[in-house]
């Protein structure tokens, strides 16, 4: 049985998405549970991805087709979860700051986020302060995410915590920023509870703000 983990975990490294779905199926037919094969199989192999593309060996390509593979899994895995009502690593909504269209760094944070077992609610690009609001109301996370790659769309994160403040929504939220204009002194100065520099880690991050 752990060898069928393993294997799924190393195939979904490889980014083997028909090989991955196979092992998946092949797994739940000799009786595995979904959450034994999500977590020891799916995640463990994304955790190794996350590593090693922290530690600079892997790149954004080898990442965005480990999570290809990893959606093959997750699309056998995730009717069976929620029927077995399996609770998840948390829930965020994430999205790029109104005014800036970039999206490769945050597809990736929303990828390894799934990855590790989050529930992401993405609203996309150009979301504007009253977007999160709505987002935050309707799905009640405990995470927050935004992006931004522009020096002049940065602002736009301070707008939508200070809208979130005003709607009264700001405490029952954590708010993750990232994208190459910020820092962790921006973050602080605008009153976000982290930064992350990359996808990996707004993963470890993302998991000690919601413990
Ligand atoms: C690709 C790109 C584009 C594409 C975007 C396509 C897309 N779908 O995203 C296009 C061509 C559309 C584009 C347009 C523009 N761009 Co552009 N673009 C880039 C480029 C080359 C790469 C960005 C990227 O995807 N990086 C790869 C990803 C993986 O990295 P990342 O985004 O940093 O994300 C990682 C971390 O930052 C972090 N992260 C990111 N988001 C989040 C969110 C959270 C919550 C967390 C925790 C972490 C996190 O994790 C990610 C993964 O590890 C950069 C230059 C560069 N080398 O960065 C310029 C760059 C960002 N663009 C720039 C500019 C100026 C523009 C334009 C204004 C150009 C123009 N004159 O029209 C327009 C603006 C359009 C708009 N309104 O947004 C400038 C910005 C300068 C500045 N400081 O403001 C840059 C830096 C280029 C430059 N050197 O001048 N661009």
């Amino acid at each position: 049985m752990a060898d069928n983990l393993q294997k799924i975990a190393s195939k979904l490294y490889d980014g083997e998405d028909q090989e991955v779905a196979e092992l998946v199926q092949g797994a739940l037919d000799q009786g595995m549970a979904p959450g034994e094969i999500l977590q020891g199989g799916l995640m463990a192999g994304m955790d190794a991805v996350g590593r090693d593309f922290k530690a600079g060996d892997l790149f954004v390509p080898e990442v965005l087709i480990a999570a290809r593979a990893m959606h093959a899994g997750m699309h056998i895995l995730r009717p069976l979860l929620a029927d077995s009502d399996m609770v998840g690593a948390g829930k965020c909504v994430i999205g790029t700051v109104k005014g800036d269209l970039h999206d490769i760094g945050k597809n990736l944070v929303k990828m390894m986020l799934d990855g590790a077992g989050f529930e992401t609610i993405d609203l996309g690009t150009d979301v504007g302060p009253e977007a999160f609001i709505e987002a935050v109301r309707e799905h009640q996370p405990q995470l927050m995410g935004m992006s931004a790659l522009l020096t002049t769309t940065r602002g736009q994160m301070k707008a939508t915590i200070e809208a979130l403040e005003e709607a009264g929504l700001k405490e029952s939220v954590k708010i993750m920023i990232g994208g190459a204009p910020v820092t962790d002194v921006f973050a602080r100065e605008i009153g976000a509870d982290a930064y992350a520099p990359d996808a990996a880690s707004a993963v470890d991050i993302a998991r000690g703000l919601v413990a």
